[in-house]
């Protein structure tokens, strides 16, 4: 099912649920490689999420700010790549959307544990905003908050499950939204966590 959240936002509804168990190797790969971290923000508290990336950039925050960067900043090597699985599973999601021809060079992972949010934020790192995001949620469930273009216009409150990928992009790609705190209803794949693949194109 293809249900437009509003102008530029769709939900393709399991669209990565044949796929899951393969992309969930894929990420245990990569964060063995560049490992998940609970980063700090420039205001100086650590996130609740904890994230790593893959691809010719990953997303990266510390004190001096937010950014992308070619270099894991914990291990000094280059993120691991992105597998050719996930730049077509974007892309076909993309193209889904109406966004033809989208190719990604990051793709920011972020894990929930339980009790884990990410509180209402813009996403506007990207060199250009004319690109979509397209999001994946993996394993446990979460209360996604899909809110207006100031931070204080009221959210909506959309549950993302299981292979859920969502697009991203004109109007709505500046929207601010977050996630509720995760609660605790173990999945079979992944047991007390969510995982969410963005895929942008930041450079
Ligand atoms: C998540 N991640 O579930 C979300 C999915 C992030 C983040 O927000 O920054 O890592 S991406 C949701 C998103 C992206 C771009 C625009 C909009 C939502 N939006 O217009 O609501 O971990
Ligand atoms: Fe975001």
């Amino acid at each position: 099912a293809h249900e437009p959240l509003c102008d530029g936002a769709m939900v393709l509804r399991h669209f990565a649920r044949l796929e899951a168990g393969n992309i969930l190797a894929d990420v245990e790969a990569i964060a063995q490689k560049a490992a998940f971290r609970r980063m700090e923000t420039p205001g100086g508290l650590r996130m609740s999420v904890a994230t790593t990336s893959c691809g010719n950039v990953g997303w990266v925050s510390d004190r001096r700010g937010y950014r992308y960067d070619s270099i894991d900043p914990v291990s000094g090597q280059p993120w691991p790549r992105m597998p050719e699985s996930f730049f077509a599973l974007a892309g076909r999601a993309a193209a889904l959307a109406g966004f033809d021809g989208f190719a990604p060079d990051a793709c920011l992972i972020n894990r929930y544990d339980p009790g884990a949010k990410l509180s209402l934020h813009q996403d506007k790192d990207e060199r250009s905003l004319d690109h979509p995001i397209v999001s994946v949620s993996l394993g446990m469930s979460a209360m996604f908050l899909f809110g207006g273009m100031k931070r204080s216009d009221s959210a909506m409150r959309i549950p993302l499950m299981h292979g859920d990928v969502v697009v991203w992009g004109g109007p709505a790609r500046l929207r601010y939204h977050g996630v509720l705190p995760v609660k605790e209803k173990p999945h079979s794949l992944t047991g007390s966590r969510r995982i969410n693949l963005t895929f942008r194109k930041a450079m």
